[in-house]
């Protein structure tokens, strides 16, 4: 098995739903557990900024599907859950992206790993180290990418998971 970590968004409709539908989706993929997963977090739009704010979160899978294969399953559950591609980082109900697979480094057209933008997000970085605290990347600690990062926008949601209210 594989550790994977994964970072879900969703900014139209029923959020929270959405974010916990995608998630027991993901549980339900062949060869595939999640096994950990971040608090909610309330986050400013980043990139294109005229548009609703987004509910994000981390997870973690195991897994031993290969990475081409969890990205088709990956944009399956968004098409599933009612994803309409308008315009390059506009809003959407649900979003699902790979940011790292093991210790792998890939460059492919439609998959790059680790996720090319990761390092620059806190909607990103703050859910991960909550769930792998642990984790560096090119040898730097996630804590150390966070402290040059605005967190302003970036709000956790303590009272909320995918069971309770
Ligand atoms: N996703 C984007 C672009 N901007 N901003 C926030 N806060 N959360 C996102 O998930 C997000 C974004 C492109 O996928
Ligand atoms: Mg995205
Ligand atoms: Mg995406």
């Amino acid at each position: 098995m594989t550790s994977v970590y994964l970072s879900l968004g969703s900014n139209l409709g029923e959020q929270k739903s959405y974010l916990c539908r995608a998630l027991a989706a993901l549980d339900a993929l062949p060869l595939t557990q999640v096994t950990a997963c971040s608090s909610f977090y309330e986050t400013a739009p980043w990139g294109k900024t005229d548009q609703p704010d987004f509910l994000n979160l981390c997870c973690k899978l195991e897994t031993d599907l290969p990475p081409q294969d969890l990205l088709l399953s990956c944009q399956k559950i968004e098409e599933d859950l009612g994803r309409v591609r308008h315009e390059h980082w506009g809003a959407r109900t649900i979003d699902i992206d790979l940011l790292l697979y093991g210790e792998a480094t890939i460059a492919q057209d439609n998959l790059q790993i680790p996720h090319p933008y990761m390092t620059e997000r806190a909607f990103v970085l703050l859910p991960l180290e909550e769930i792998a605290p642990y984790l560096t990347l090119e040898g730097v600690p996630l804590k150390a990418y966070i402290s040059g990062l605005d967190v302003t926008g970036v709000k956790k949601i303590s009272d909320q998971s995918c069971d309770k209210g």
